[in-house]
């Protein structure tokens, strides 16, 4: 059974290419929560993944990619009657832009009673997302009972509220992630979230607010100007390395996945996150959300830099 897994929705990826055919798109793969998987997977660490994909082609490629990047699929449903979703990154002076063609995919016909609970009780550290509680009111209610589950047995929860605004009302988004918060062991938001949770706080106090909320620890992920990790007792602050950046999506997934996998391999929150700054910098330097996540190799080469 998996020491880590993963609850969320996969997107097949159609990335702007940096071409002169504005009209023209690189396919990959993306979904926050399986970005996060394959990054544990290729930093070494033995992780699952949850989801339903459709049973059409985007669903078989997704087997097919798990298979091949060592993500145990076996918490995996393929549904006859939906399809999988998709999306597709724009890139423009303010960075990149999401559309997304996932109503009613098979991901948001997730339920408590559709998931794997065997392999949750397993796990030594679950992991979801808003947006998987986003997509649907059955898969909200499915990372509770995850999240529940896994609590009751002792593991790590670990939590990227990764809000997507397109995707849910305001008032609704907020509540929820406040209210998931209080479960997590480690709440791991980017300054885009706390933008929309919080009015104007400074880091300092954005990190004090989810420790009253009930968050155990809390890592602020930064992009460019590194994080700040706070295990309730001690804050640290990690710079970010200089690398050459061309497309920044899914390096907070990768963050997410490159921390747990150091979290389950026992180092301490401020080395975990020093490693996973250094992993999500190497994201940022190809396109699309999947295809630059490092592998271990890649990032002590740059921790040792
Ligand atoms: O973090 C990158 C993800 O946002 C991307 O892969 C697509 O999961 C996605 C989403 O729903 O925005």
């Amino acid at each position: 059974m998996p020491d880590i897994v993963a609850i969320g929705e996969p997107l097949v990826e159609f990335n702007q290419a940096r071409s002169r055919d504005p009209s023209a798109y690189l396919q990959g793969f993306g979904g926050d929560t399986s970005n996060m998987a394959i990054a544990a997977a290729r930093l070494g660490a033995h992780v699952g993944y949850v989801t339903r994909v459709g049973n059409d082609r985007f669903g078989r490629m997704f087997l097919e990619l798990w298979s091949s990047e060592g993500v145990d699929a076996s918490g995996v449903t393929v549904d006859a009657d939906a399809p999988t979703g998709v999306y597709f990154v724009a890139h423009g002076p303010q960075g990149h832009e999401f559309s997304y063609l996932r109503a009613g995919s098979a991901a948001s016909r997730m339920t408590p009673e559709t998931l794997p609970l065997d392999v949750l009780r397993a796990a030594h550290l679950v992991h979801a997302s808003g947006i998987t509680q986003a997509i649907s009111s059955g898969a909200c209610d499915a990372v509770f009972t995850a999240f529940d589950a896994a609590r009751a047995s002792g593991a790590v929860v670990t939590y990227d509220p990764n809000i997507r605004v397109k995707l849910w009302p305001l008032a609704r988004a907020r509540a929820i992630v406040m209210a998931t918060v209080a479960l997590c062991t480690w709440c791991l938001p980017s300054e885009d979230d706390v933008r929309v949770l919080f009015d104007n706080l400074t880091p300092d106090a954005v990190i004090d607010a989810l420790h009253r909320a009930g968050a155990q620890g809390v890592v602020l992920k930064q992009g460019a100007a590194g994080c700040i990790v706070s295990n309730g007792a001690k804050r640290e602050h990690v710079p970010a390395h200089k690398v050459q950046s061309v497309d920044a999506t899914g390096a907070g997934d990768c963050f997410d996945g490159a921390f747990a996998t150091r979290i389950i391999a026992g180092d301490d929150p401020f080395a975990a996150a020093r490693y996973a700054t250094a992993a999500a910098a190497l994201a940022t330097t190809g396109y699309g959300a999947v295809a630059p996540l490092p592998r271990a190799a890649d990032v002590d080469r740059l921790l040792a830099r």
